[in-house]
């Protein structure tokens, strides 16, 4: 964060302003599982934040923890990265139904282009099926207003509310106005079974109530203002939902512009807009959601339905220019790629994930099942040893579904923050069923390929303090492994000798391989270095 005084005005990531904006917005609690592009949110409240912010184990825990605060009658944020609202929509969807007390905001940030991630679905979807109003910021100054907003709209509805960001909003920098600090929320907790349990005599009547509540927040949205047109009486328009605006604003004198920044949207406006027009384009990242209404009512419509604009991949200034204006880039201008070095992502050196793969290469299993962790890249050169990734969770699903099959030898590798997250009950259903299988639980101590955040497994928690200490070998023991091994990866032919025993070993057998990502280990020596360890930090909010 850049600051500049004077006139309270600082540079920050639109994650960052986020952050700032639930701070301002009086919350009494954040709670997070990190993954790109959302983990700052998380990160900024915790440094800034005075009170509670947590990392959860995974994201239907924090959605549920939020919830819990908001029925204490608190404004909670809860963030995560799009595929993490898949983890945490079982919560959400009935969340919806039920209604909150206290304000809550659900900040998720979608990865178009999936620069690091195992899809780029479309969040607002999310919105829509829920039935829950949902911002779409294009900077860093609407990312903290609209937060605020987003809160204030929460507690006038009851309702959950979604802001969605995307990569170049959560991740570009942008100046903010600072602004006042609301108090928090006073402790109020009420029983309120009609609207607190949702059990079938309450679906129907919380259903209804939803669904009431439909129109009133399309008034809110043609009050608000926040979708709007920007007309000089042009032919031509461009339909800009929040990043497409910033987008948009650069090709503005060609163009009336309808900015999108709400919804559920009135489409009464996107009518009025595409009516008048010779030619609309719309520019959304991720799914055409708007095109569809916009299609409802002109042919002149051009995007991703239309086929103008890609269905796969981000938006971004060069798909613009290219098609929206028909500019050609001038060939010498070009990049010629052919001539660069390609450099895929690969294990650092020194990573302990990497010795475990060697060892477990010259072990040879018949298929490894991978899950989501630095450790994915053992699929790549030179290790070419993990065979499948999915989701946060399925290795060990996957490889009892294969093994069960009757194949032998089959392993599967997962990292501790994941194991954390939902490979657990994977484990428990594997002893359960009797599947023959080796698990590899990689403990780097901590969650590396996000940013290297603390897990439960560390005891440290998201403001560097010291919370509980969780056992993986106990956990391990207590879901009824067959065998459970401690190794240190970088003893190479002792876990080779190793890893072939226990692939040929009946039941679940379970290694776990424990060495620090080197990362941590430095951080870890500076912090000793500094005798900072695991004092409580004296935070400020800026
Ligand atoms: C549902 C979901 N939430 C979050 C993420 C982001 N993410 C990718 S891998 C990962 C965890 C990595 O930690 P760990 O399993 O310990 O492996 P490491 O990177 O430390 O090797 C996270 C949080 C994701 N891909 N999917």
């Amino acid at each position: 964060m850049r600051e500049n005084q004077d006139n309270n005005e600082v540079l920050l990531l639109g994650d960052y302003a986020i952050g700032r904006g639930a701070i301002e917005a009086g919350i009494s609690i954040a709670t997070s599982y990190p993954g790109t592009p959302a983990t700052e949110i998380l990160t900024y409240i915790a440094k800034h934040f005075e009170g509670d912010a947590e990392w959860s184990v995974n994201e239907k825990v924090a959605l549920e923890t939020a919830i819990g605060a908001s029925y204490a009658g608190k404004r909670a944020i809860c963030s995560m990265k799009h595929v993490g609202l898949n983890v945490a929509s079982d919560a959400l969807m009935t969340i919806a139904y039920l209604g909150i007390k206290g304000g809550l905001v659900l900040a998720v940030a979608d990865d178009p282009g999936a620069y690091s991630s195992q899809n780029e679905q479309d969040s607002r979807f999310y919105a829509k099926f829920a039935k829950i109003p949902c911002f779409e910021p294009c900077d860093s100054q609407e990312a903290k207003d609209m937060t605020i907003a987003a809160f204030d709209l929460s507690e006038e509805t009851g309702l959950p509310v979604m802001l969605r960001t995307v990569t170049r909003v959560s991740h570009a920098e942008s100046p903010v106005k600072l602004g006042r600090i609301r108090e928090q929320n006073p402790l109020k907790l009420e029983k309120d079974p009609a609207n607190m349990i949702a059990v079938p005599s309450n679906v129907l009547r919380c259903h209804e109530k939803l669904i009431k509540k439909q129109e009133l927040l399309i008034k809110w949205g043609q009050n608000s203002g926040l979708n709007k047109i920007n007309s000089s009486g042009r032919k031509k328009g461009i339909i800009a939902c929040g990043i497409g605006y910033a987008y948009a604003k650069e090709y503005g004198d060609n163009f009336d512009i309808l900015k999108i920044s709400y919804y559920p949207v009135d489409e009464a406006l996107i009518k009025k807009f595409v009516k008048k027009m010779d030619e609309v384009w719309v520019l959304e990242e991720g799914e055409p959601i708007i095109e569809e209404i916009a299609r409802k009512y002109s042919n002149k419509v051009k995007g991703k339905i239309s086929g103008e604009i890609s269905m796969i991949g981000e938006l971004g200034p060069d798909v613009l220019s290219k098609y929206v204006c028909g500019w050609k880039i001038p060939e010498n201008t070009t990049l010629d790629t052919g001539t660069l070095l390609k450099r895929p992502p690969a294990l650092c050196p020194g990573c302990p994930h990497s010795k475990l793969y060697e060892a477990l290469k010259s072990a040879n299993p018949t298929f490894t099942a991978g899950d989501i962790g630095c450790y994915t890249l053992g699929a790549s050169p030179p290790y070419q040893i993990v065979d499948t990734c999915l989701c946060m969770g399925a290795g060990i699903s996957k490889a009892a579904g294969i093994a069960k099959q009757g194949v032998k030898r089959v392993a599967a590798v997962i990292g501790d923050s994941t194991f954390i997250h939902s490979g657990i009950p994977a484990l428990i259903n594997a002893v359960y069923n009797k599947a023959n299988i080796l698990v590899l639980i990689l403990d780097n101590s901590s969650t590396a390929m996000t940013g290297h955040q603390p897990t439960p497994l560390t005891g440290i928690t998201a403001k560097g303090r010291e919370g509980g200490k969780v056992s993986l070998e106990e956990i391990c023991k207590a879901c009824g492994a067959t065998s459970i091994e401690v190794i240190d990866p970088y003893e190479v032919n002792k876990t080779e000798t190793l890893l072939r025993e226990k692939l040929d070993s009946p039941g679940v057998n379970i290694v776990i391989s424990r060495r620090p990502c080197v990362f941590v280990t430095r951080r870890l020596a500076k912090l000793k270095q500094k005798s900072i360890s695991c004092k409580p930090a004296e935070q400020k909010a800026p």
